[in-house]
């Protein structure tokens, strides 16, 4: 587009303009939400620290607590070894309570609220977003700003995350997808990295291999054995040796370091289901106004449907009463359809429910989804919280803790990521 290319750089890589964005230590971000003392704490997020139990990973540690050596995916017995719980230090002599921290369980029902609201924002400063997990998203921003002012369109959109959801995101711009990526990770945390066309090569020249997009642990490690230490040293090396080690795989790593990377940002596949949530300033008792919020939402949401060509066969229902507690209810109808006079009706009825609930937040949703045929899906974005329908509908009686049910995503993307954190289950 006109302006987003400076002159005298290759017209190759300044096509695109990408923001990637990943908040900080996510779910110790979230627990602080909801917990502001453990603001500037050394805060863990895991399973199986509990009295009794000794089974069970961290899931992530803030940044204090990272100065104890404390990760994401280590074995809770070594963070325990490492950083001591507080409420152990307080009564065993032996250790300082200075130098201990807080542990808190998983909760991916609130973790996936907050998730929702940002995923909401992000959607809001740019129209293809690309989801990639719970914290992480590419956008295409080429439309939103110029690199002349994509420094300060990225501080507003940081800026909004932190007013209007209260966590902290990394953002970086660049001209590639897998250059974004390593420019959000390089300032982390509330990091603002911004690398230009034609800068690529020289950003990433003295970086360690294994920050190039695609270079693991293991990778790096045999890149190490052919003297490649750096990014710099990937980008020179000889692509022929490199594919002869590691085939199609050792030419991509090879372009990532030079800043060559052709894909395009584009949203994920055909959508789960589609929803909307809103959030009251305050919790309300008001049922007038509850009411109007689930209609206005469900309507939100029929209208989407409708533009995307699907059918749907289950309308469901988000409430979340203070403190967090997250309910869905969900009804499911004979066969597919397009009715948005029913999707408000269901809606409004699910909702009875809770009519002697305080409520924080609602949401609207419709899935088990079909789609006419010969129609482009999702053209306007993916939708994170598909779902299984089946898990929407709990036993007679059973309210739903929401947890992975609303959030979770059905896509194969995320399910692979998903599957790679090892924490989110005991083991
Ligand atoms: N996660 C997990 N198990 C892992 C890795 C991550 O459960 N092995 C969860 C917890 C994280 C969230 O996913 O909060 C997001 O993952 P990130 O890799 O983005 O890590 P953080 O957001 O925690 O930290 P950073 O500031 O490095 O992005
Ligand atoms: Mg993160």
């Amino acid at each position: 587009m006109d302006g987003a290319r400076l002159p005298g750089t290759s017209t190759d890589d300044a096509d695109q303009i990408v923001a990637h964005v990943d908040m900080d230590c996510f779910y110790a971000a979230c627990e602080r939400l909801r917990e502001p003392a453990l603001e500037g704490e050394p805060l863990v997020v895991g399973m199986g620290f509990q009295p009794g139990k000794r089974h069970g990973a961290v899931a992530t540690a803030s940044y204090e607590a990272r100065k104890y050596g404390v990760d994401s995916a280590m074995a809770i017995t070594e963070a325990l070894e490492r950083l001591p719980r507080k409420i152990d230090a307080v009564d065993d002599p032996d250790l300082d309570v200075a130098e201990a921290g807080y542990y808190r369980p998983v909760d991916m029902a609130f973790y996936e609220s907050v998730s929702e609201d940002a995923r909401s924002i992000l959607h809001d400063r740019a129209d293809v977003v690309r989801e990639v997990s719970i914290d992480e998203a590419y956008l295409d921003v080429t439309g939103e700003t110029e690199w002349e002012s994509a420094r300060q369109w990225a501080r507003s959109l940081k800026d909004r995350i932190e007013d209007s959801v209260g966590v902290t995101a990394s953002v970086g711009v660049a001209p590639t997808m897998s250059a974004a990526k390593v420019a959000s990770d390089h300032d982390k945390p509330d990091g603002l990295v911004v690398i230009e066309p034609g800068e690529v090569r020289s950003f990433f020249a003295d970086l360690p291999v294994e920050k190039v997009h695609g270079v693991g642990p293991v990778t790096a490690a045999e890149l190490g054995d052919l003297s490649i230490e750096t990014a710099g040293d990937l980008a020179a090396a000889d692509p022929d040796v490199l594919e002869d080690r590691f085939g199609e795989r050792g030419l991509e790593i090879y372009r990532y370091a030079r800043g060559e990377d052709s894909r395009e940002v584009t949203p994920r596949g055909r959508p789960k289901s589609l929803s909307r949530e809103s959030a009251f300033t305050e919790a309300t008792s008001e049922r007038s106004e509850i009411a109007d919020r689930v209609r206005s939402l469900a309507s939100s949401v029929a209208d989407r449907a409708r533009s995307k060509d699907a059918l749907y066969q289950t309308i469901s229902i988000k409430v979340v009463t203070p403190p967090f507690d997250v309910y869905t209810r969900a009804r499911s109808l004979p066969g597919p359809i397009d009715r948005p006079a029913l999707v408000e009706d269901v809606a409004l009825e699910l909702l009875t429910e809770f009519d002697d609930e305080r409520v924080r937040k609602v949401g609207v949703r419709v899935s088990n989804l079909s789609f006419t045929e010969g129609e482009q899906a999702s053209l306007s974005g993916f939708e994170l919280d598909p779902n299984d329908s089946n898990a929407l509908e709990p036993p007679e009686g059973q309210s739903t803790l929401a947890a992975t049910e609303w959030g979770d995503d059905g896509d194969d993307e995320r399910a692979d990521l998903s599957a790679g954190q090892t924490t989110l289950d005991e083991f």
